[in-house]
This record gives C-alpha cells, sequence and structure tokens, in this order.
C-alpha cells in the first residue's frame, strides 16, 4: 500500500535473540506459504504439533475491496490455507487443537446482542441451537465467515477440536507489556502499519498524532467496535491453548476487552497526546466503507473471563506506551504521510475521501476539501507485489 512499518521491525534472528532472552526458549522459524499444501504437510510431518495457533493470514478489509483480484486473492489465500491446515490435521495431527483467528466483524452489526458463536432459537415451535448468523462488512470479513463455516465442519466429520477466536480490534506496539513487566527490547516490537488497509484505527490515530496530521474519523465516527491491546490478545491465545476443547468440539470465543466508538478512541488518544506535549487534532472525512456508522453493539465476551482472563493495562496507559514508542520514529512516519488519507472505496471506485467538517487547526484543510492527493483521474494502476507474485 506504499507504507511501512511505524517501528522499525528487527531481523528473524535479531528476533529470535530478542525472544529468547525473555521468555528462555528458541523457537524454531519455517517460512512458508499456507497455500502450498506441501509445505504445510511438511511441517506438520516435522513439527509434529499438539496444538496450532494459526494466523497465516490477510487481515485486511480495505485491500480486499479495491477490486476483484484483490477480494478473489484474499478469499482465496485465507480459505485455502485454512485447508490445508484442517486437511494436515485430520492427516497427521487429529489431536491438536487449532486456535484459529477469526474477527468479530464476522457478525457485523446486527441490532441484537452478540452471542459467542451459538445461540438459542425457537421457529414454528421448534428449537435448536444454530450458529449466529453472520454479517460481514468485506470480501476479507466473509473470508473469516467461510474459514469459520469450514472449521466447524471439520470438527464434526473429521473429529478434530478447534477454537475460533472472534477477535476485535488490536492495537499497541508491546507484546510483552509495559517495562514494568519486562525491560523493551526494540526488536520485540510488532510491526505496526498506518496506511489506509493494513493500519487498524487506534494505531493509525497514535501515529497521526506523533506528526501532527488530523486523525481520521470516517463519517459520523459512533460506529463502536471491541478493542484489545496486543500483549492482551496474546494472553488469551495463551488460554485458548492451555484449555483445550474435547475432540470433535468446536468453540467459539469473542476476544475483546472493551467497545468503544472511533470517536472515543480519538478522544482518548487526544487527551494523552495533548498532556504528552503534542498537538493532537480530529477530523471528520467522508466514510470510505459502507457500514453503519449508528448502531446497537452488545456482544458476549465471557468465555475467556472464565478461563481466567484478566485484562492487564488500562487503554489510556497503553495509548501513552504507543506514543512513547513511536515518537522517535516520527521521521520515519512522517515520511510517509501520504499514506494516511484513504482512497479505497466500497463501491470499487479509487477517490480519496475529502474532509466534512472546518478543522480545528491550521492546515486541517476547509470543509469538503479534498485532501492533497492525486485526483481519482490521476491515479495510478496500482502494481500490487503480491498480485504480481501470485498471477
Ligand atoms: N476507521 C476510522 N478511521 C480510520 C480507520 C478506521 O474511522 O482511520 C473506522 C472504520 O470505518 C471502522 C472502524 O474504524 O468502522 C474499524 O476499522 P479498522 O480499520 O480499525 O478495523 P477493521 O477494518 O474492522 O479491521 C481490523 C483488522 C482486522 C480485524 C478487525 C476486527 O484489520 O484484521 O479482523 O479489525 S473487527 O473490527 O472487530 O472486525
Amino acid at each position: 500500500m506504499g507504507g511501512r512499518s511505524a517501528l522499525p521491525v528487527a531481523s528473524v534472528e535479531a528476533r529470535l535473540d530478542a525472544f529468547e532472552s525473555v521468555c528462555d526458549t528458541h523457537p524454531h522459524v519455517v517460512q512458508g506459504d499456507l497455500t502450498d499444501r506441501d509445505v504445510v504437510y511438511r511441517l506438520f510431518e516435522e513439527a509434529r504439533p499438539e496444538a496450532i495457533v494459526h494466523l497465516g493470514e490477510c487481515p485486511s478489509a480495505p485491500y480486499s475491496m479495491i477490486d476483484a483480484d484483490h477480494a478473489i486473492w484474499v478469499q482465496r489465500n485465507n480459505i485455502e490455507g485454512t485447508m490445508n491446515v484442517l486437511y494436515a490435521m485430520r492427516d497427521l495431527a487429529p489431536e491438536a487443537h487449532l486456535v484459529k483467528l477469526g474477527t468479530m466483524g464476522e457478525y457485523g452489526t446486527p441490532n441484537l446482542d452478540i452471542p459467542e458463536g451459538f445461540f438459542e432459537v425457537e421457529y414454528r415451535g421448534r428449537r435448536d441451537r444454530l450458529p449466529f448468523p453472520r454479517q460481514a462488512g468485506s470480501w476479507y470479513h466473509w473470508s473469516k465467515v467461510h474459514d469459520s463455516n469450514n472449521v466447524m465442519f471439520a470438527c464434526r466429520i473429521f473429529g478434530l477440536r478447534a477454537t475460533d477466536v472472534m477477535q476485535g480490534v488490536v492495537y499497541g506496539t508491546r507484546f510483552f507489556g509495559s517495562s514494568a513487566d519486562h525491560p523493551v527490547d526494540p526488536a520485540l516490537h510488532t510491526r505496526l502499519d498506518f496506511d489506509q488497509a493494513f493500519g487498524t484505527a487506534l494505531n493509525r490515530f497514535c501515529c497521526q498524532s506523533v506528526i501532527g496530521e488530523p486523525m481520521t474519523l470516517f463519517g459520523l465516527g459512533n460506529q463502536r467496535r471491541g478493542f484489545l491491546p496486543i500483549c492482551d490478545s496474546m494472553q488469551c491465545l495463551t488460554l485458548a491453548v492451555d484449555n483445550p476443547p474435547e475432540a470433535g468440539d468446536y468453540r467459539v470465543f469473542n476476544q475483546f476487552e472493551e467497545t468503544y466508538t472511533i470517536s472515543e478512541l480519538a478522544s482518548k488518544v487526544a487527551a494523552v497526546a495533548s498532556d504528552m506535549g503534542l498537538d493532537p487534532r480530529i477530523r471528520r472525512i467522508e466514510n470510505p466503507r459502507k457500514e453503519l456508522e449508528e448502531h446497537h453493539y452488545n456482544p458476549d465476551h465471557d468465555h475467556l473471563l472464565t478461563l481466567g482472563y484478566q485484562p492487564t493495562r488500562d487503554m489510556d496507559s497503553e495509548i501513552r506506551a504507543m506514543l512513547e514508542d513511536l515518537l522517535p520514529h516520527h521521521d520515519r512516519i512522517a515520511a510517509k504521510r501520504d499514506v494516511l488519507l484513504p482512497d479505497i472505496r466500497w463501491d470499487g471506485s479509487r477517490r480519496t475521501s475529502g474532509f466534512l467538517d472546518a478543522g480545528n487547526g491550521a492546515g486541517s484543510g476547509s470543509p469538503g476539501e479534498a485532501p492533497n492527493r492525486d485526483q481519482p483521474d490521476q491515479v495510478e494502476p496500482m502494481i500490487d507485489p503480491v498480485l504480481a507474485g501470485a498471477r
């Protein structure tokens, strides 16, 4: 997407060494493509896994909405990779536990409370426990729905055991928590994207505040989502691995800490950033997505709490830690500021969103003003390395 990680990503070797110094174990790394069945089978033959934590998918909704090539690539990549894992499990590790990363976005935003995967329903006098309807909002989110159906079916027919994790929006720079828990080794920082496709809302807001660009609220900004810091995401995955279901069981965890509207998030970032001497601004821009901007949102998230999940930090302190980690990389982020404004639209066109408000500070533009980006007819066709390689 023309962006880069806001935090430099250390070499694999440096990250393994840093990991070993904190966790006393040296992970074995194999690089390969999950859509290549031979690679997956070889890996399973070597590792004979007891548990598989499957995070190996394209995670971006906007990326999947660019055009037919991207939509189809994302669905093939995600669904084929998961199918290869399921067949490798059947043939080589039938007792193993699959912890599969899904997304809260599979449910969409129905005008109902959202249970953890299943609900009791009564229809024409009969009752059953059925999967809660999925109403995903992008081709990417639908790829996760199709995965969920495939994993559920594989548990039924192959007797596999799986936990499907409906994760909310993850944020943060530190896997291992604050410096009070572990010394913060920069080699252990996660990758942190801020472009329109791979940057998630809160991560983008922090990067925008660090370089003095306005935080971009899409539309009304009242879209509500579940959020959790990346270190707690690790804690939840660990809890799932340590507490496997019975053979043949497919269970669903809704994995997030608290829900916030996008405006609430921006206000939180603004408060912490101001306190740190930055000059944060918040602006509303045309929403490039088709999504409800005001809606009911009350998902259950009891399963992980029952297993002992304890949120380890409040969002304000995590935002502060993120800003502290990002500030030294101001120039690295600023050099790519042109990837911040979205132009991938859910109707398939490419047009940079204009501002919807008057702005509240110097350089924030005037109402409806198109940002200083290429206009639609001047946009160069995108050369996408993933697709170029895949064709
Ligand atoms: N949004 C803004 N301004 C921005 C970016 C996003 O207002 O600059 C809004 C979006 O319109 C949306 C919400 O913030 O309403 C969340 O967008 P996002 O880009 O942070 O997250 P999303 O596209 O939903 O996807 C992310 C991850 C994905 C994961 C999902 C969990 O990229 O891998 O599955 O979060 S969830 O949102 O619960 O479906």
